[in-house]
């Protein structure tokens, strides 16, 4: 932090060294039984994504078994995967995401 010395100039002291926060994914999941259409709207509504990107994910997830739907810091990515699951559960659909810290 600066204060300031008693000619009113900023003077340095010491700095923090903080390091940057740690970053995570939100992995979603395949099943076999959440409709396309669902996920995408998902993808469309929780992560923002448009049409054709959330599309694209969807995709990834049903032929890969899962795939990244976007990456941030843990509070969002915690809070961004449980209102996914508390949706589709609320939908009534097998639908998950998962978080991962990055490597
Ligand atoms: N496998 C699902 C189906 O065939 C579609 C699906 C895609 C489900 C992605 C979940 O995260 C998912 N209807």
């Amino acid at each position: 932090p600066e204060h300031e010395d008693d000619h009113g100039l900023a003077v340095e002291t010491s700095k923090p060294q903080l390091k940057p926060p740690s970053r995570y994914k939100v992995i979603m999941l395949n099943d076999d039984y959440t409709p396309m259409d669902f996920v995408v709207e998902v993808l469309e509504r929780f992560f923002a994504h448009n049409r054709e990107s959330a599309t694209q994910i969807m995709l990834k997830v049903h032929t890969e078994g899962r795939a990244v739907c976007g990456i941030y810091t843990r509070d969002i990515a915690e809070t961004k995967a449980a209102d996914v699951n508390d949706y589709a559960r609320e939908c009534q659909h097998p639908l998950m995401c998962q978080i991962e810290r990055e490597a």
